[in-house]
């Protein structure tokens, strides 16, 4: 660990953020906020080909306008391509990670990575999801 976790430099977290949507932006912003002035929050943005193995579907936008998107956020201050669910510690060493940040659907399933840094897990913002947001544009 880089630093004393009660002032983290790093925090890391991961997702898809297809169709980004506020709950994306909260989850965002409230993981840049577990830190200092001077701390960095990285996204790991899940590649397309990711996408289809975990969740067997292609994202709406594809990984160049979502890398986009999430690197164009102020309180976003790097990004970089998440390939393989299997190279999760891999990514957290290599970004120096002193917190990993999840939203609590995945509560529990990260919990094997407090040996390389703290894990974090947020409340999702309820009432929002790419999910729902694409069945109400189908309707
Ligand atoms: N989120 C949230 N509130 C919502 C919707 C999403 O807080 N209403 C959070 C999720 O909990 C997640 C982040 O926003 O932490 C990104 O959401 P997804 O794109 O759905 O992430 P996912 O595809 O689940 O990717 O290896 C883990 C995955 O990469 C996580």
């Amino acid at each position: 660990m880089g630093s004393d976790i009660s002032h983290p430099k790093v925090v890391v977290t991961f997702g898809t953020f297809d169709l980004f949507h506020v709950g994306h932006l909260r989850l965002l912003a409230r993981a840049k906020d577990l830190g200092g002035f001077d701390t960095r929050l990285v996204v790991g943005v899940s590649s397309d080909s990711l996408n289809v193995r975990k969740k067997n579907k292609s994202p709406v936008y594809g990984q160049d306008d979502r890398l986009k998107i999430i690197s164009a956020l102020r309180c976003v201050d790097h990004v970089f391509l998440e390939e393989s669910l299997e190279l999760k510690a891999n990514y957290l060493e290599m970004e120096k990670a002193d917190v990993l940040v999840m939203g609590d659907d995945w509560r529990g399933k990260f919990d094997h990575f407090s040996s390389i840094c703290k894990v974090v897990y947020l409340s999702r913002t309820p009432g929002i999801s790419t999910t729902e947001t694409l069945d109400r544009i189908r309707k």
